[in-house]
């Protein structure tokens, strides 16, 4: 019985075959993807779902974006407006530049050779933190809510994150809209191609464009480890594969740890799996964990360093 499940788990991309695409271009350069990407999460907002209000003040928000530097980040993703399961509180675009805009400017003085990413559907927001010196637009929306954030992204050559959701900011991560059939991973990789394809369409380069399930976003815990088992399936569709898992409720129903802080060890046997699958840039609040966990399992993935 144990062998017949392990023979119907999804295999691991070949880590000997060419991937098509090992660098991810943004606005300031390019990242290589010929090892595992860490994005070190900095919310600047007062009720995300598992650090919330922590790093409300520009100080504070420097003093942790100063952590994540140290702890190896290699992409802060600064976002304005939270997204938690309990129902987030939307927020215009005046507030959300007002919490990103400042933070995203210091970051880029202080740390030049750190990328920016900011988190964000709108394409306001999208526009002026990228005059600030964002160079990836991470957009859970995956450019659905903003008619105008393909065309921004476009003009500015900015990085983008296309992860999947369905509904708007205050429901896409309940599950209101939580219902597929039985191929979940098919469902979730059929619309993001749909986004990838208005993205290119309006002038964001192959090349910038990143591929994100969007764990427990219009998932239950079920429907997040389905996309998670699958992951090779997305990454043969030959964009880079990100992962958000980190803190995640999945993570806290498998392992009945409560308090979102203290998933941290879920956090990174989700991850080490995700790196195992393809994904290659990592999401995370608990940077250096992260970093050292993917860069050991790099390691023994690389087929050099075999026997
Ligand atoms: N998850 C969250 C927010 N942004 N972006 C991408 N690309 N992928 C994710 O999985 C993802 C994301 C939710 O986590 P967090 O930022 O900690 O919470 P909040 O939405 O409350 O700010």
């Amino acid at each position: 019985m144990a062998i017949d499940h392990l023979d119907r788990r999804p295999r691991s991309p070949d880590p000997m075959s060419p991937r098509p695409q090992p660098v991810w271009s943004h606005a300031l350069g390019r990242l290589r993807l010929d090892r595992p990407i860490v994005m070190g999460i900095l919310n600047v907002t007062p009720d995300s779902f598992s650090d919330g209000g922590r790093f409300f003040s520009v100080d504070e928000a420097l003093a942790r974006a100063e952590s994540l530097v140290a702890e190896g980040a290699d992409v802060i993703d600064v976002g304005g407006e939270s997204t938690r399961p309990q129902g987030a509180t939307p927020v215009d675009a005046a507030e959300e530049c007002r919490r990103v805009l400042p933070v995203i400017g210091e970051v880029r003085r202080r740390f030049p050779n750190v990328v920016i990413s900011v988190d964000t559907v709108k394409a306001d927001v999208a526009e002026r933190a990228l005059g600030e010196g964002a160079a990836i637009v991470n957009d859970v929306s995956a450019f659905r809510l903003d008619d105008q954030m393909a065309d921004v992204c476009a003009h500015a050559s900015a990085g983008v994150v296309l992860m999947h959701s369905r509904g708007g900011v205050s429901d896409m991560a309940t599950f209101a809209h939580a219902s597929y059939g039985a191929d979940v991973a098919g469902e979730v990789l059929a619309e993001l191609l749909a986004r990838a394809e208005v993205a290119e369409l309006a002038g964001v380069r192959r090349e910038a464009i990143v591929l994100d399930p969007g764990i427990g976003f219009s998932k239950r815990s079920e429907h997040s480890i389905a996309v998670l088992q699958e992951l090779p399936r997305m990454v043969d569709a030959g964009y880079p594969v990100m992962v958000g898992v980190s803190r995640k409720r999945f993570i806290g129903e498998i392992s009945g740890v409560r308090d979102p802080a203290e998933r941290v060890h879920g956090t990174t046997g989700a991850n080490v799996m995700a790196l195992a699958f393809g994904a290659r840039i990592f999401r995370v609040h608990d940077v250096a964990a992260a970093r050292q966990a993917l860069d050991v399992a790099w390691a023994i993935l690389q087929p050099e360093l075999d026997g």
